[in-house]
C-alpha cells in the first residue's frame, strides 16, 4: 500500500496526494461505513485502489471538517459581516477545545474608518499577549505579508462566516490562487456560501485550506468543567483567585473578575464567557 495525505473530498471522491506530489483521485474502502469515521481532508491514508486506513490523527475538527492542522486563521471582518467579539470568543474556545492555535485574522480592514479601527484594535490588543492578532485588506494585498511568517511551513485553516473573506485572504497571500469569491447577499442577509468544500493548497513548505463559510457554530461536545481551561488569558492569572478551581462567576475574590473591574481583561471577554458557559449548561439539560 501507498502513503498519502487527502488534500481535497468532492462528491464521494478523496483527491490523495502522496510524497512525490502525485494526486490521484479515489474512493474509500467500504469498511469506513460500518465505522463512525471516514477520511477526511487533512487525513494521512494509506491506499492501493481504494483508501483503506487512516492513520491516526493529531486533531480533528469538526467544522471545518478538516484534521491534522496546526493552527486555525480565524477570519473575522472588520465589517459585512459585522465584527463580533462574541462570535470570536466562541471561534476561539471551540479551536482551542480541539487542540488547534488560533490565530486572529481581521479582515476588510478598509471598510472602516481610522477612529473605528484604532477602537477595534484597542480591544484587540487585549488578546495579542495569548494570540496572534493580523490585519488585513486582502483586495490591497495590505498586512499579507505580516501572515506569511504564521503560515510557513505549517498546515493552517481559514475558518470563518461565510463572507468573511477567508477566500480573498488566501488569494491576497498566494497572488498565483485565483480562489473565487463573492459579496455576500445583501438580499437574504446571510451569505451564500461561495466556497463549498474543504481543501488543501501546498504554500509555503506547509498547506493552508479554504473552506466554506458557516452560519453558526455549536458547543455539542464541550465539557462545561473544561471551559475556564480555555481561556489563557484567565489561567494566567487565576492562580491568585481565592478559590481553587475557581469558575469566575460567582466566587469571591476571584482575581479574574478583579482584572476585568481593573481593565487588564477586556470585559465583553468576561461577559461572553458567562455567556456562552450558559449556552454550554443549556445544552446539557437538553440530553
Ligand atoms: N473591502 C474589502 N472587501 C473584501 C476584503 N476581503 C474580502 N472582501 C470581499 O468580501 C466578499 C466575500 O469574500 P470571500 O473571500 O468570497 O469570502 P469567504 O469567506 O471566502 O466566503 P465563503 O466562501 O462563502 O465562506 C467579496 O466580495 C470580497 O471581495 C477586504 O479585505 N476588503
Ligand atoms: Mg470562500
Ligand atoms: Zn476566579
Amino acid at each position: 500500500m501507498k502513503e498519502g495525505k487527502v488534500i481535497r473530498l468532492t462528491g464521494g471522491l478523496y483527491t490523495v496526494v502522496d510524497q512525490e506530489g502525485t494526486c490521484v483521485d479515489l474512493r474509500a474502502a467500504g469498511l469506513f461505513r460500518h465505522h463512525k469515521e471516514s477520511p477526511k481532508v487533512g487525513d494521512d491514508v494509506a491506499y492501493d485502489d481504494l483508501i483503506r486506513e487512516i492513520r491516526p490523527r493529531r486533531n480533528n475538527l469538526s467544522r471545518p471538517a478538516i484534521a491534522n492542522v496546526d493552527q486555525a486563521l480565524l477570519v473575522n471582518a472588520c465589517k459585512e459581516p459585522d465584527f463580533s467579539f462574541l462570535l470570536l470568543d466562541q471561534f476561539i474556545l471551540l479551536i482551542l477545545s480541539a487542540a488547534v492555535k488560533p490565530v486572529i485574522v481581521v479582515t476588510k480592514i478598509d471598510l472602516l474608518t481610522a477612529p473605528e479601527l484604532a477602537q477595534l484594535k484597542r480591544k484587540l490588543a487585549f488578546y495579542e499577549p495569548f494570540f496572534p492578532v493580523v490585519y488585513v485588506d486582502s483586495l490591497a494585498a495590505a498586512g499579507a505579508e505580516a501572515l506569511k511568517p504564521h503560515l510557513r511551513g505549517k498546515t493552517s485553516v481559514l475558518a470563518g462566516q461565510t463572507g468573511a473573506g477567508k477566500s480573498s485572504l488566501l488569494n491576497a497571500v498566494d497572488p498565483t490562487q485565483h480562489r473565487a469569491t463573492d459579496a455576500i447577499s445583501q438580499a437574504l442577509g446571510r451569505g451564500k456560501h461561495t466556497t463549498r468544500t474543504v481543501e488543501l493548497i501546498p504554500f509555503t513548505g506547509g498547506w493552508i485550506a479554504d473552506t466554506p463559510g458557516f452560519s453558526s457554530l455549536e458547543f455539542a461536545g464541550i465539557d462545561l468543567a473544561t471551559v475556564q481551561d480555555l481561556y489563557p488569558d484567565f489561567t494566567s492569572i487565576a492562580a491568585a483567585c481565592r478559590f481553587n478551581g475557581c469558575t469566575h462567576v460567582h466566587e469571591p475574590g476571584c482575581a479574574v473578575k478583579a482584572a476585568v473591574a481593573a481593565g487588564s481583561i477586556l470585559p465583553e471577554r468576561h461577559q461572553n464567557y458567562l455567556r456562552i458557559r450558559e449556552e454550554i449548561k443549556n445544552l446539557k439539560i437538553r440530553y
